[in-house]
């Protein structure tokens, strides 16, 4: 009878033990897929703040350079950071777009622990297009966008992102920049899209500035949104979408953070990574179904709120936030 307990206890004692090291050996196997690593605990971000942000911005009305609501959102912007942000700084400048029109411009930058060397760098553009080139109707072709999901969605993330941060401040340094002049180029000429970012790569806010790496939002706020491996990402930053999308998958949000790669995109985050030498990828949301390579209401009027889910904004800012809450 002894004997048997005795066996039993070894019995059970060895089978615990094995069953341990197996575990152990599951978790060194060590691929950099995510798949085997532990899961986190998503941050305080709230999804309605995020989705208020966005709508902030569409009440203006199309922010188009050189008119009164791209210089009204533009206050707003400028009054956020400053509530939430160390410092701000608005990068005011002229940018010739392909047509010869000069767009007065701003690119909009609020930082946190602005002296800290170890630093990363987050953008969206902030205007939006002034031609709904893309729209079913034509009618309304030359009329201009609310860009709820081109510009404003990327903003309102990361306007709800600083307000985070304003309640637990991050180990490293942060700059948030708004580009300007993003959306007024035209088919077939790369370098007219980006002209905030190429300024502001070619001149950045603070002199001899550097960042360890980027991210540039772009479309994160549709409905069934999807983000794949864009191709300038992957070409210049890797490790840095290796890094985001692994969150992401560890957060429980792999099906909108795909492990795919999807197509090229001459987005802000070109000619941060060319001009600057800033490693910066782009968190886009492609299609390829819709024709145009974007979601079905890239470029027609129907880029409005009414096509915004809170729930893919606060997806984006929890991957982000804990991104940023785990460098040190
Ligand atoms: C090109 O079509 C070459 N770039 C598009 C960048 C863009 C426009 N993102 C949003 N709107
Ligand atoms: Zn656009």
């Amino acid at each position: 009878m002894k004997i048997a307990k005795v066996l039993t206890v070894c019995f059970i004692a060895c089978f615990l033990i094995a069953c341990s090291s197996c575990k152990r050996d599951d978790k060194s196997a060590g691929t950099d897929t995510a798949t085997q690593e532990e899961s986190l605990t998503p941050p305080d971000y709230s999804a309605d703040s995020a989705f208020a942000f966005v709508k902030a911005q569409t009440d203006c009305g199309p922010r188009v350079p050189n008119t009164p609501a791209h210089a009204q959102c533009a206050a707003f912007l400028q009054g956020k950071l400053a509530e939430y942000c160390d410092t701000v700084i608005v990068q005011r400048f002229d940018a010739t777009a392909y047509d010869g029109t000069v767009l007065k411009s701003s690119n909009i930058i609020g930082s946190f622990r602005p002296d800290n060397p170890k630093r990363i760098v987050l953008a969206s553009h902030w205007d939006s297009r002034p031609w709904a080139n893309a729209d079913p109707d034509e009618a309304n072709r030359e009329k201009p966008i609310d860009g709820a999901n081109d510009g404003a969605s990327g903003v309102g993330v990361l306007l709800e992102l600083a307000r985070q941060l304003s309640l637990k401040a991050p180990e490293i340094g942060i700059d948030i920049v708004f580009f300007d002049a993003e959306d007024y180029g035209t088919n077939g000429q790369d370098d007219s899209w980006g002209l905030g970012a190429q300024y502001w790569s070619h001149n950045p806010h603070v002199s001899g500035y550097r960042a360890a790496y980027g991210i540039l939002l772009d479309m994160v706020g549709a409905t069934n949104a999807r983000f794949r491996y864009e191709q300038f990402s992957s070409m210049y930053a890797r490790s840095v979408l290796t890094k985001v999308w692994n969150t992401a998958y560890r957060l429980g949000y792999g099906q909108v953070f795909q492990q795919e790669q999807a197509h090229a995109i001459t987005d802000d985050h070109y000619y941060v990574n060319t001009i600057a030498g800033i490693p910066m990828i782009d968190i886009i949301h492609q299609e390829d179904q819709t024709g145009t390579g974007f979601p079905h209401t890239w470029h027609t009027l129907e880029d409005n709120i009414n096509h915004i889910d809170k729930h893919t904004l606060a997806i984006v800012g929890k991957t982000l936030l804990s991104v940023i809450y785990n460098e040190k």
